[in-house]
């Protein structure tokens, strides 16, 4: 009895030490953009990203959208150079991260690696997905040295 009770403080013991050292890039977080929505006109990703923020460095986002056909849309990503060009969703020096075949099946992960602003926006029909559809956000990665669940 003694015995088998001191054993089972170690495993406790064992648990908790690995809880503490667990190495952080394996706590990096992986996130559906929209949830259930998914990467869609008309959904409000600025208050998703208030919902599930904040984002540490190594987190990945997962863009979400069918293959364009007779009835979907097109959709697709790329990153904004700068917040003017996001404002306004000027597509001129953006940068296409995925195309509109890219978000099929178990989606598009960006890995969210560096800690700057990442402006992301959808492409289709010359920035009215960015403008009206209001497919745009942005998220600054935290260090993840200060993630604290
Ligand atoms: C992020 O991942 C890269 C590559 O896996 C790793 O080298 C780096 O240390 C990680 N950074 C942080 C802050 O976890
Ligand atoms: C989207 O959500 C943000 C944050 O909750 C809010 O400030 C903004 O007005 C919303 N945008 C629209 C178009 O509803
Ligand atoms: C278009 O794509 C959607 C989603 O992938 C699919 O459910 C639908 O059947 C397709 N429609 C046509 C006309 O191919
Ligand atoms: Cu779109």
């Amino acid at each position: 009895m003694e015995a088998r009770s001191s054993a089972a403080l170690v495993a406790v013991a064992v648990v908790a030490l690995l809880v503490v050292l667990v190495p952080e890039t394996s706590r990096a977080e992986r996130f559906i953009v929209g949830d259930a929505a998914r990467w869609t006109w008309g959904y409000n990703y600025t208050d998703w990203v208030i919902r599930k923020g904040p984002f540490f460095q190594n987190d990945t986002l997962v863009f979400m959208y069918d293959p364009p056909n007779a009835t979907v849309h097109a959709h697709s990503v790329y990153l904004m150079r700068n917040a003017a060009d996001y404002q306004s969703c000027n597509l001129k020096a953006a940068k296409l991260v995925a195309n509109v075949m890219q978000g099929a099946g178990t989606g598009f992960e960006f890995v969210l690696k560096k800690r700057k602003q990442h402006y992301f926006v959808c492409g289709e029909r010359g920035g009215i997905h960015c403008t009206m559809g209001n497919m745009k956000f942005v998220v600054k990665p935290k260090s993840s040295a200060c993630r604290d669940d």
